[in-house]
């Protein structure tokens, strides 16, 4: 079964997707999700440019070894643009099995092992009240869990917090802008949220809450300490997480439960947060993190140490890396939670999908592959469009994470 065309396609249906596309000598095609938000040309580049050109000829049904080659073959390994490249690659090999042995990915994954995978969605306001209600809503939609930011006083702007209420999208058309960061006002409020949203929905909803990579351990420390109280599903990237010893210092002093690993690209970013049991969740996606194949090893190694998945699903991920994660939810024993933000409508309608969610959970349903497609004249009339995602400086002008 050889892989006998390879496109890369770059469209902007409300924000910018790159896919790839193979097809084999008996017609099937399969998909893989190539986006990295705000780079979106480079791996483009790096498919088109120096993948594509490996991958005609080859067989199909050799996922783990066109895995190897393209990343230990690269000599230069590792880095998110090439991981998305692989991780592209090997998404649509997947789609590609599933598809010819007429089957749902999850199935050649060892199966499902629950009904449905439990997603969170975003509740974010400029203030408390509009935060409560946002949460509000989310509740009436059948969310169990659910992910709450709200602005800071004194602050501008806050990571999480957007235009519109059921959509967060912080990449922005034009030169990136640029955000002003407090530690000191966002430490002081975030207990406030927290105890008003347990004030008004009681104590079984799941609360999540991400700091966005902000933070110091110490400083990190403290907000898990002060959050304690409402017991959080999770508290989210507190620190940048380069530095995996420094969870040390946070899981020395709080038992407020921690998830991290949006960003990572390889088992080599988080093995020692996973063997030290330093984080609870590990939030490596398959878009991001080499695919199906790798984020699986991430899993089993994660399994080992009572560290559970989470995997982000932001709107940057497109409908084909959603797709992907639910079939890997399903399938791995240590899944814990999806991360779900809806995409834009015009981005359904390139991307039409067979996974659904009802009711707080959501199913990749049971269409061969991974049960989603592209409309390529569609996408053609949405060419990319330059964005940026924010920076950030502190108060006195010093650079920050955003
Ligand atoms: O900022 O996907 O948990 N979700 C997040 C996202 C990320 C974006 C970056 O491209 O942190 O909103
Ligand atoms: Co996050």
């Amino acid at each position: 079964m050889k892989i006998t065309d390879a496109r890369v396609i770059v469209c902007s249906p409300g924000r910018n997707f790159v896919t790839l596309k193979l097809v084999t000598e008996d017609g099937v095609s399969g998909l893989g999700d190539a986006t990295v938000n705000g780079r979106e040309l480079a791996v483009a580049s790096y498919l088109t440019d120096h993948v594509v050109p490996l991958l005609i000829g080859r067989d199909a049904r050799r996922i783990e070894d066109t895995w190897q080659y393209l990343y230990k073959g690269a000599y230069w390994r590792r880095g998110p643009i090439t991981m998305a490249a692989i991780g592209a690659v090997d998404t649509a090999l997947w789609d590609i099995r599933g598809k010819s042995l007429d089957t749902p990915v999850y199935q050649l994954l060892g199966g499902a092992s629950r009904d449905a995978v439990l997603v969170y969605g975003h509740a974010n306001g400029a203030t408390i009240e509009e935060t409560v209600a946002a949460v509000a809503r989310y509740v009436k939609l059948g969310y169990t869990a659910v992910r709450a930011q709200c602005g800071i006083p004194g602050l501008a702007q806050a990571y999480g917090v957007g235009r519109g209420d059921r959509y967060y999208e912080p990449a922005e058309q034009g030169m990136p802008p640029e955000h002003l960061w407090s530690s000191e006002r966002y430490l002081g409020f975030v207990p406030t949220l927290f105890t008003r949203l347990r004030a008004e929905f009681g104590d079984e909803l799941h609360f999540l809450h991400d700091v966005h990579h902000r933070l110091t351990p110490i400083e990190a420390a403290r907000l898990g300490k002060a959050l304690e109280p409402y017991h959080l599903f999770w508290l989210e990237d507190p620190v940048p997480a380069e530095l995996q010893e420094g969870f040390r210092l946070i899981r020395q002093h709080t038992t407020t439960p921690l998830a991290v690993g949006e960003v990572f690209n390889t088992v080599y970013d988080c093995h020692r947060l996973i063997e030290e049991q330093l984080i609870d969740y590990i939030r490596a996606t398959v878009v991001h993190a080499g695919g199906i194949s790798h984020l699986r090893k991430i899993a089993a190694l994660a399994e080992l140490y009572h560290v559970r998945t989470g995997c982000h699903g932001a709107t940057d991920l497109s409908p084909v890396c959603m797709a992907a994660a639910l079939h890997f939810d399903l399938s791995v024993h240590n899944f814990g939670i999806q991360e779900y933000m809806t995409h834009t409508a015009e981005t359904d309608r390139v991307f039409p999908h067979s996974y659904r969610f009802e009711a707080g959970v959501m199913h990749p349903g049971d269409a061969p592959g991974l049960g989603v497609d592209i409309d390529e004249a569609l996408a053609a009339r949405y060419p990319y469009e330059r964005a940026y995602l924010p920076t950030t400086r502190k108060l006195d002008g010093t650079v920050h994470s955003w």
